[in-house]
């Protein structure tokens, strides 16, 4: 592994800060959701209802904990560390003249902490935290105008942190959008009559007109970025799930390929080759879409495209035409279960020789450096005398850690970091549950937000800082 390599961890805002109506913040759209489980899907509220619970107010207090939280991160070796700037904490509405000069300084005592402890900040712009407002005045990303006011924010902090922050990713999971789930969360759409992200009242032209003005906002990004600091590192952020074909069945091989083609290629071939790919006029025409493109439009898809691209990657899936076999639940993506794989409790299922494959995949066709920002066991942790003993995280971790040494080392691929999800635990983003959880540190806190949110170190935290002290190289 490369000497410089940024190991180090990953988080939101939206899951981690809390904080949500203090230091001037606005709402954001994950405010307005409640608590959800496996069984229970998280409900969307128009204004909040003191009855009911909403998880990422407090989130894991981030907010009030950022310096024994940083100083963790630091004992651990970090090298680089993955946060989100909530949209709405300096623009409250997203519509605003000026920033909110209080949710700046927040953030300016976060990179001093950071740039202290020498650690790598790598900023995602906007991580599913549209500012609420946008959602009930514009419905989102579907109105163009939102282009501006991305474009606003970014100039903002772009030059508020141009010589404390180098990375920079442009929309978390951007292809969420080509998902209906992604309606709410990644662009913002609440259609009349939707109560939760899954039951989305869904209009595919609006969600891929919606992702659009994201590729143009993300390519302006790009643009004004490095003409602010030439030295910024700008990337897009996909999520990456490795679809297999369940069988040789022909039909399933294609099938196959058009699943890579629709989940995981769309948006990056758009952000890092700077024009649609050739199959999404395929697409459209599946789904009766016909993209409104402006002039100018394509000069600027070429003109923004991404210096890296990072990934999230936790589980890889079965694709089949015949709708008899089993699905895998409680996956999003969906998928038909592998018969060589185990799940964790969600139903995800744990591959970590995916990662590999993933990795070769996306460096055969892009050509530019990668970044893990995401990977991870989401896992019931119990308490025992004050002590985690996670050894099922660690073996996760372990073998996708060995996964992407042989994709570096042997197979050639640039990888130039890894972030693992919820490095502190934090709440999760489909079900709103606290008790899924990803972090070498645990947090005190149920999913009702009883607890003492006092940090401690589980066994994956001892573990992790020797992987990063010896480099990747001592991974018992
Ligand atoms: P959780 C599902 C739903 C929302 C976001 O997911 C997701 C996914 C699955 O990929 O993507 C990312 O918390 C996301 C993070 C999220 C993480 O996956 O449902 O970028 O915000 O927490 C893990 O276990």
């Amino acid at each position: 592994m490369r000497k410089n390599f940024l190991w180090g961890g990953s988080t939101a805002a939206n899951q981690f800060e809390g904080g949500w109506n203090e230091g001037g913040k606005g709402p954001s759209i994950y405010d307005m959701m409640t608590n959800g489980s496996l069984k229970e899907p998280r409900y969307i509220t128009k204004t909040i209802d003191k009855n009911l619970f909403y998880p990422n107010h407090k989130a894991s207090d981030f907010y009030h904990h950022y310096k024994e939280d940083i100083a963790l991160m630091k004992e651990m070796g970090f090298k680089a560390f993955r946060m989100s700037i909530s949209w709405s904490r300096i623009f409250p509405k997203g519509i605003e003249e000026t920033p909110n000069e209080e949710g700046l300084q927040f953030y300016d005592n976060v990179f001093d902490e950071l740039i202290a402890a020498s650690i790598e900040p790598i900023v995602t712009i906007s991580h599913y935290e549209n500012p609420f407002y946008l959602t009930e005045t514009y419905n989102g990303w579907v109105d163009r105008r939102l282009v501006d006011l991305y474009i606003k924010y970014c100039d903002t902090i772009f030059k508020r942190y141009q010589h404390k922050v180098k990375f920079w990713l442009t929309f978390n999971e951007i292809n969420a959008g080509v998902y209906s789930f992604g309606g709410y969360l990644g662009l913002g759409i609440l259609n009349e009559g939707t109560t939760s992200n899954y039951d989305q009242v869904d209009i595919p032209q609006q969600r891929f007109q919606a992702l659009h003005h994201q590729f143009i906002a993300s390519a302006k990004a790009v643009q004004l970025g490095h003409k602010i600091n030439p030295d910024f590192k700008i990337g897009c952020m996909v999520a990456l799930t490795a679809n297999y074909a369940y069988s040789c069945n022909p039909e399933d091989q294609l099938a196959n390929q058009k699943s890579w083609e629709y989940c995981n290629y769309y948006c990056g071939d758009v952000q890092v080759k700077g024009k649609y790919p050739y199959f999404a006029k395929r697409i459209w025409q599946e789904h009766n879409i016909e993209i409104k493109m402006e002039e100018g439009d394509t000069e600027i898809l070429k003109a923004g495209t991404v210096d890296f691209f990072s990934f999230s990657y936790y589980m890889s899936n079965c694709i089949s035409t015949d709708n008899s076999l089993l699905k895998t639940k409680g996956n999003l993506f969906g998928g038909v279960k592998n018969p060589y794989l185990k799940a964790n409790d969600w139903g995800w299922q744990i591959d970590p020789l995916g990662l590999r494959y993933t990795l070769n995949e996306l460096y055969a066709r892009y050509q530019i450096p990668l970044m893990i920002v995401e990977n991870g066991l989401g896992a019931i942790d119990v308490v025992e005398d004050g002590k985690i003993h996670d050894s099922y995280r660690i073996e996760y971790l372990r073998e996708h850690i060995k996964a992407l040494k042989d994709a570096v080392d042997i197979d050639n691929v640039d990888l130039i970091g890894f972030c693992p999800w919820g490095c502190i635990d934090l709440v999760s983003a489909g079900t709103g549950e606290m008790k899924k959880r990803y972090g070498f540190v645990y947090v005190d806190a149920d999913d009702k937000g009883n607890g003492t949110y006092n940090r401690s170190r589980k066994d994956s935290f001892y573990w992790y800082k020797k992987v990063i002290a010896s480099n990747g190289e001592d991974l018992d």
